[in-house]
């Protein structure tokens, strides 16, 4: 980091930040009151550093990204090299660069046997985006024009521009923008916990599922491109469905004829202990989108996973495919992820997930189920979720819906531990790298959190 970025003067940086930084998701007004926004200025490991000099372990691994960790002088390195060599040229017009070439071989090599081609974009966002106009595209070449519906789940998230916003099934963001675009459906979420009633989990499971099968039969299969779906939802609440669901969506797909596609931002690159949710959870998709994990964070860069059967379709019929972005396959982005991806390899972090850190925070984490406040709590992988309920055999929530999260939320910042709230659940996905050691310091500092907000509630 050069000197001039290291002699901050905090309080005039706050300023400086107030007054000029419009921050994602936030409340201006709201932010301004409580001070401004707190001064991250360093990561090593799982740990961060803010300006104040707080040692802050990172149970989010900054927004579900940073798979190997804060601190890897050899991702900087990669860069640093493929800046000096070539910092940028495009992929467009019969031209590509060496790290975007090895990226797509090395990434089409990790996806199923039958997925060999990858389109790069520069955030999750814009894969999506990208994804669904490949569906759209793919199914005029088909002869199908009309089949141009995409399905996607009630607070489902894939992005925030207009068709990833669109996809996404979050409410609050599509009052404000007047969305979603037209020819996108949702349906139910398979959200056991919340909206699954008196059925088994199983059940539900195929409850949930059968309604992408109901919607299918209302609009008219001829009239639906693709399915789209998170493994597990993540912003939604780390939601990991029902064991049936799955199987039943890939069966409905196949009957009807209509692609599915696995956003796989948050799941992919070992989060779930395989490289990619659709491994784990048995799911058989056509397009996957890929993001974070891809470069850990270290520089953005995405990536749609395109099957042969939508790649043989475009490469027989389609002529030119009108898309792309300047930063599709960005050098220095690309470098950084084949890096990343290599130190996931080398350290075998795939298999750390799913045979011990995965394990031990599924065992751990069970021992909050006995917390007044705990409703349920669940893991896949290195994603968990704790349930915040004021009755935990009715699995309803405390009044205002929301309060209890942002209290519990507030007490980890307190203990200098990010866990994050969506809504009345909390949840967590360190960085793979993460100790046995420190996930005890993760799950004791979330009952001491649990104690305070119980407490506050007036429960104990
Ligand atoms: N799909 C999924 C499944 C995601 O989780 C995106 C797409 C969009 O990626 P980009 O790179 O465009 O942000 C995401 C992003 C949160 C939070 O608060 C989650 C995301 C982004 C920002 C905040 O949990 N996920």
């Amino acid at each position: 980091m050069s000197e001039v970025l290291k002699n901050y003067d905090l309080e005039e940086l706050k300023k400086l930040d107030n007054d000029h930084h419009m921050h994602p998701f936030t409340d201006y007004k709201g932010l301004e009151g409580e001070g401004g926004s707190r001064v991250i200025v360093r990561g090593e490991g799982c740990y961060l550093y803010d300006a104040e000099g707080h040692k802050i372990l990172d149970g989010m691994s900054g927004l579900w990204c940073t798979n190997v960790g804060y601190g890897r002088k050899e991702l900087a390195e990669a860069a640093y090299e493929q800046l000096l060599e070539l910092p940028y040229y495009n992929t467009f017009f019969k031209t590509t660069t060496p790290p975007a070439a090895k990226l797509a071989a090395k990434v089409a090599s990790l996806l199923p046997d039958n997925m060999n081609h990858v389109f790069f974009s520069g955030s999750g966002s814009e894969a999506n985006d990208t994804n669904l106009r490949l569906a759209r595209h793919f199914w005029q070449l088909e002869g199908k024009p009309n089949k141009k519906i995409i399905i996607s789940r009630e607070n489902a998230y894939h992005g925030s521009t207009i068709a990833g916003a669109s996809l996404g099934g979050m409410s609050a963001m599509h009052k404000q923008a007047g969305l979603e675009i037209p020819g996108i459906e949702h349906v139910m979420q398979p959200y056991w916990f919340g909206e699954g009633g008196d059925m088994t989990p199983d059940e539900f499971g195929i409850y949930a599922a059968r309604k992408v099968e109901e919607k299918i039969l209302e609009v008219g299969a001829d009239n639906v491109a693709a399915f789209i779906g998170e493994p597990v939802q993540g912003a939604g609440g780390v939601i990991i469905p029902p064991k049936t669901y799955w199987a039943e969506i890939n069966r409905i797909c196949e009957q009807y004829d209509i692609l599915l596609i696995c956003d796989e931002v948050i799941c992919g690159f070992g989060r779930t202990g395989n490289w990619f949710g659709h491994q784990t959870l048995g799911i058989k998709p056509d397009i996957v989108t890929m993001a974070k994990g891809l470069s850990s964070g270290y520089l953005p860069i995405s990536a749609s996973g395109v099957g042969d059967r939508v790649y043989n379709t475009l490469y027989e019929k389609g002529g030119e495919f009108f898309h792309g972005y300047t930063y599709s396959g960005h050098p220095a982005a690309a470098a950084v992820a084949l890096r990343n991806i290599e130190i996931i390899e080398r350290e075998g972090l795939v298999e750390k997930v799913r045979n011990e850190t995965g394990p031990y925070l599924a065992q751990k984490i069970k021992e909050l189920d006995d917390h007044p406040i705990v409703g349920e709590t669940r893991t896949l992988g290195l994603l968990a979720a704790i349930e915040i309920t004021n009755d935990k055999a009715k699995r309803t929530r405390f009044e205002p819906a929301g309060k209890a999260g942002t209290i519990c939320r507030d007490e980890f910042f307190k203990r200098n531990t990010v866990m994050r709230a969506c809504g009345d659940v909390m949840v967590t996905a360190p960085p793979l790298t993460i100790e046995k050691s420190q996930i005890d310091d993760l799950i004791n500092t979330a009952r001491e959190c649990l104690d305070a907000t119980a407490k506050e509630l007036g429960v104990i």
